[in-house]
């Protein structure tokens, strides 16, 4: 069983307990569970039963839960569940702006059994008949039905790399396979991933799709042949896997990788030499029957082929890249390896799992050579924003935890709320106090874009603001952004020495690459950054550095690069303000 599927049954057991009235502690432990679990960087089959009580938000009855999970597909407290509540009516209840009184009495009295009957049902106005059901809650149950079947199409892309990771396990014992790769979106690494991608070489094929059609993740055969399938997977997204002869699997994982208009454009580049380009490999025009392939064992003989050096996958999108391919002028893209700590983070003195010291460790081992380890501002009272009082405290309890972990530098940053009219949740004085100091939008998200943008040039503008934080607010899938005039903000960031984050949590992915390459246009550095809320978090740095990557950046345009002392040196640059601790 994969990660979000056990999300998913802790998601149900909780609603589940929801509708049946129990404990709101019990449920709120089920949600927890579920949350974390959907969060975490490994599948849980992975890592060892007696390790998973050391995870966050993962008691003795929610591990005994995974152990029948992991064994059996299904757990006696789900089991004992369902029997009690039908199965339609849990679609309802997930309907946003619905919730488990309201879909119980649809179920109860309109007989109400599934997102259509509810559908059908609404435009009616049958819904009418019942008391509390006016005109305004249709319209959102009729939105929210939207919602709920639009952030279904596209799952973002860190949950679609675990679920191709454990894929690629899988596949893995499959006899007979020999090369096996992710291609698509996903290999390019875009930010939510339509349908997973898998090539593989293999000598019989139909085997190979037996093989993988029967494997426990998938749940329903949409089509299957002797060179490809199309499978739906139990974690709610379908696969296409294709069987390709090993002398055309680069030129098959050229193909598929795409991106499409990356291949228009590749396929112009060929036909003006005279050549054509398939998924089966590099022609020429003239061997009308594709005998004699001029390349496609490998993707960078192909490329080569064409008079180019071999492209990240991450950059094939028509951007420009296959001129700059042709022009040698490829950017030398960053990479995880050249990243030596994390600036936004959170520890349980906030919203985060682990305390100042186990941050501090898990930093350490990784291998990273400083890390800013930081929280909430006060105004932020859902998260338990810290107080100046307690802000000061934790200067202290820094101190205590760079004694114990002695292979790594440690320094304090913020997470600090940009207020409605721009300023900061702490006074200058306070903020001079704090390492970096990362500027973040948590409120009033419907402003009025003018008011928004004037807002956060405010904070970009503030000598002691290092960084601006997540700007767009936005959560994939969950909610849109708020307004603002990236721009406008970037001139203010350029004019004040303050940087932009590129937020590495699976939700947010912001700023987005499009508008990091802009960045990087204006010579305005960027961070990339994890906003950990948990140590295993810190694995979310590969996530902000493929959104680098995909906008073009190199090691020199990003802070995360620079050793310890010239991090400090820049982050006592010229604008009349701090020094460091
Ligand atoms: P997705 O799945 O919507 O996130 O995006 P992709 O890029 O993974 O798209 P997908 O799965 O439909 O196809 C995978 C790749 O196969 C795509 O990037 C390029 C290639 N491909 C698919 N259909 C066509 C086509 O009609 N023409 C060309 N040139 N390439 C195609
Ligand atoms: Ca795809
Ligand atoms: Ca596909
Ligand atoms: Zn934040």
């Amino acid at each position: 069983m994969e990660n979000s599927q056990i999300a998913a049954v802790f998601d149900e057991i909780a609603t589940l307990l929801e509708l049946a009235g129990e404990n709101p502690f019990r449920i709120r432990a089920y949600r927890r569970a579920s949350q974390m679990i959907a969060g975490l960087p490994k599948q849980l089959r992975d890592i060892p039963a007696e390790e998973h009580l050391d995870i966050p938000g993962i008691g003795k009855g929610i591990a005994a839960n995974i152990a029948q999970l992991l064994a059996g597909g299904s757990c006696d407290d789900l089991d004992a569940l369902r029997k009690r509540f039908p199965k339609g009516l849990l679609e309802l209840i997930l309907v946003p702006g619905l919730g488990p009184k309201r879909a119980k009495l649809l179920f109860d009295r309109l007989k109400i059994d599934s997102l259509d009957a509810l559908r059908q049902a609404t435009r009616e106005g049958r819904l009418r008949e019942l008391a509390g059901f006016g005109p305004k809650l249709e319209e959102n149950i009729l939105k929210g039905i939207e919602f709920a079947a639009e952030s279904n199409k596209r799952m973002v892309y860190w949950d679609a790399k675990l679920i191709m990771d454990g894929l690629l396990l899988s596949m893995k014992d499959c006899p007979g396979v020999q090369q096996l790769e992710a291609a698509g979106s996903l290999r390019r690494g875009r930010e939510t991933v339509g349908d997973l991608d898998l090539l593989c070489t293999a000598r019989d094929g139909a085997k190979v799709i037996e093989f993988f059609t029967r494997l426990p993740q998938v749940s329903r055969i949409v089509g299957a042949g002797d060179t490809k399938a199309t499978v739906r997977l139990a974690a709610g997204i379908q696969c296409d896997l294709r069987v390709v002869p090993p002398e055309s699997f680069g030129a098959a994982l050229q193909y598929f990788t795409g991106s499409k208009d990356h291949n228009v454009a590749l396929r112009a580049l060929a036909q003006g030499k005279g050549l054509t380009i398939n998924e089966y490999g590099l022609f020429r025009k003239s061997d009308a029957k594709q005998s004699k392939p001029l390349a496609g064992k490998t993707e960078k003989e192909l490329y080569e082929r064409l008079g180019l050096p071999w492209i990240p996958p991450e950059l094939r999108e028509n951007r420009g890249e296959i001129e700059a391919a042709g022009a040698g002028t490829l950017p030398e893209l960053v990479k995880l390896k050249d990243v030596r700590g994390d600036f936004h983070n959170h520890t349980s003195h906030t919203d985060g799992q682990n305390s100042v010291l186990e941050m501090a460790q898990a930093a350490e081992k990784r291998g990273w050579e400083w890390v800013a380890i930081g929280d909430h501002s006060r105004s932020l009272t859902v998260a338990s924003g810290l107080s100046i009082d307690d802000l000061r405290k934790s200067f202290a309890e820094l101190k205590r935890a760079q004694d114990k972990t002695p292979g790594i530098r440690l320094m304090r940053s913020m997470e600090v709320d940009v207020l409605k009219d721009g300023s900061m949740d702490y006074p200058d004085p306070v903020l001079k106090e704090i390492d970096v100091v990362i500027a973040s939008v948590h409120s009033a998200f419907s402003q009025p874009e003018p008011e928004m943008t004037e807002r956060i040039r405010r904070a970009a503008s503030n000598p002691h603001v290092d960084m601006i934080g997540h700007l767009s607010g936005r959560l994939l899938g969950r909610r849109d952004g708020y307004r603002v005039g990236f721009e406008a903000v970037l001139e203010a960031a350029r004019d004040n020495a303050t940087a932009f984050e590129i937020n590495g949590q699976p939700q947010r992915q912001d700023i987005p690459d499009v508008q990091a390459r802009r960045v990087k246009e204006l010579d305005v550095p960027l961070a990339v950054t994890t906003d950990a809320h948990a140590a295993l978090q810190y694995d979310y740095m590969e996530l902000a550095v493929t959104i680098a990557r995909r906008a073009w950046l190199t090691r020199k345009d990003i802070l995360n690069c620079l050793s310890h002392k010239d991090l400090l040196e820049w982050l006592a640059r010229p604008r009349g303000r701090k020094g460091t601790r």
